[in-house]
């Protein structure tokens, strides 16, 4: 065995142990493409994928909330541009494969599209402009209550959402992601699992709507991102920019129980009044914050950190 084997071997056990979850596969109809894993860095001949490569990720960690205004909350951990697409129209329903998820790890799924406005494969990941095309965060009111990550879950570890009509065709990145918000109630507890994947869509749309930098989705304070949800929820405000007015809803998991019974307020796409109606209710969330447990951001990796069995 070669050293470089050896440091693959142990870089791949190591994944194994502290796993959180990455996108292993994207469906699209009868069509499967496989997502990047980490590992595939250690194989001789790596198969090109439309997933973005973060090799630095070696343990499939997280995003916090000091990271929002680097280039690594975009695509993740120093991540360079997937060197295929797969291949969707616009309207179609497309399915992203997790890895298992950890159940404790309660939060929203979002995805957004960025138009490359080019070739994905060479795009400066820093000029994407990211639009929200999906956003699911509390389904059933709780404590914590039922969120997108736990209708993930429950669904086989997969999440799906409908690519836009209207949406012009071209090359685009998507990017998917998970806010774990079990150690949120702290500063920069929060984690983000954001995941690239380029798509090829075609069609006849012509909408080619602004969107938000990577850089500039999310604030450490934002009230979804530095959140209690130790309690009893019954709101809760998606962060980022507000969902796309031609979003094809959010339907969460269409074609299954996910995402499809959210809790109104949660996942609507926000007037300026029931934005402004939620924030409130957000700052009533944050002020009574004061028995969240105590668990350091570390948390993650002891006892909040369990599998579904
Ligand atoms: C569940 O997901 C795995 C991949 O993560 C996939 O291979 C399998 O076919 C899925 N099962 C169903 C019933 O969709
Ligand atoms: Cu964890």
């Amino acid at each position: 065995m070669s050293t470089f084997q050896v440091v693959g071997l142990l870089a791949s056990l190591a994944s194994s142990v502290a796993a959180h979850g990455y996108v292993s596969g994207i469906v699209v109809g009868n069509q499967y493409s496989l997502g990047y894993a980490n590992s595939m860095q250690y194989q001789q001949t790596p198969p090109k994928v439309a997933g973005w490569s973060d090799p630095e990720d070696t343990d499939n960690g997280f995003i916090s909330p000091s990271m929002y205004t680097g280039p690594d909350v975009i695509c993740h951990k120093g991540a360079t541009p997937g060197q295929a697409y797969v291949d969707a129209a616009a309207g179609d329903k497309v399915t992203f494969q997790w890895t298992p998820w950890p159940s404790s790890h309660h939060g929203p799924v979002i995805t957004y599209l960025a138009n490359c406005n080019g070739d994905c494969t060479t795009v400066d990941k820093t000029k994407l402009e990211f639009v929200k095309v999906d956003a699911v965060g509390l389904v059933t009111p709780g404590n914590p209550g039922t969120w997108a990550s736990d209708n993930l879950i429950a669904n086989n570890n997969s999440w799906s959402f409908n690519i836009p009509e209207s949406i012009a065709p071209g090359n685009y990145v998507a990017r998917h992601e998970i806010i774990a918000l079990h150690s949120a109630q702290n500063e920069d507890g929060a984690q983000n699992y954001p995941q690239c994947i380029n798509f090829k869509i075609t069609g006849s749309g012509t909408a080619n709507p602004a969107g938000t930098l990577g850089e500039k989705l999310y604030t450490p304070t934002d009230p979804g991102i530095e959140v209690n949800i130790y309690q009893s929820n019954t709101a809760y405000p998606i962060p980022g920019p507000t969902l796309w007015s031609g979003a094809a809803g959010s339907s969460g998991s269409s074609g299954s129980a996910a995402g499809s019974s959210a809790a109104p307020s949660a996942t609507a796409a926000p007037t300026s009044a029931a934005a402004a109606a939620s924030s409130v209710r957000a700052t009533s969330v944050a002020a009574s914050s004061a028995a969240a447990p105590k668990s350091s951001k570390t948390a993650c990796k002891r006892k909040r950190h369990a599998f579904k069995a």
